[in-house]
């Protein structure tokens, strides 16, 4: 099997008030890839800027935090052989307008402040996040019925 990656998904408040969660997890699902974790989450504003910290000195930081802070969001880690590119590349570009038609921006979204979703975006960064929403009890290992027929035999 190819490398197996756990990523951080987030379906940003404007996902739920679209009602829009449903859809963007039945995705991720349908691609193959495994639910390890999953909770509705009112992020606190420390949460929201460690999480964006990264973007800390950007002009537009403040509007992001204010966002995503604004209404409860979902948070799930998803798992899967390449999860963390397969999942960027199914949540399109960061900018709308340029995020391939079939994407969830793509196809769902028009306006960077407002693009539904969030992922890691590396191994290093999927570690970090997945430790910062979720508690390691929080994460289940199980086995899917679909595994045989979705993941490669190992060996
Ligand atoms: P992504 O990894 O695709 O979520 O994109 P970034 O980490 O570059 O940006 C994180 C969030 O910052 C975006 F989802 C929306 C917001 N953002 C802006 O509002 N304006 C920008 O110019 C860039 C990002």
């Amino acid at each position: 099997m190819a490398d197996l990656q756990r990523t951080l998904l987030l379906v940003k408040p404007d996902g739920v008030q679209r009602l829009l969660v449903g859809r963007v997890l039945t995705r991720f699902e349908e691609r193959g890839l495994k639910l390890v974790g999953l909770k509705l989450v009112r992020v606190d504003r420390a949460l929201a800027e460690q999480h964006y910290a990264v973007h800390r000195e950007k002009p537009f930081f403040k509007g992001l935090v204010d966002f995503i802070t604004s209404g409860p969001l979902v948070a799930a880690v998803l798992e899967g052989p390449n999860a963390i590119n397969i999942v960027r590349a199914m949540n399109g570009a960061t900018r709308p307008h340029e995020a391939a038609p079939g994407s969830i921006r793509g196809d769902f979204a028009v306006e960077t402040s407002q693009n539904l979703v969030h992922a890691s975006d590396s191994p290093e960064t999927a570690a970090a996040e997945i430790a910062l929403w979720f508690k390691a009890e929080e994460l289940l290992a199980y086995e899917r019925e679909v595994d045989r027929w979705v993941l490669a035999p190992e060996g």
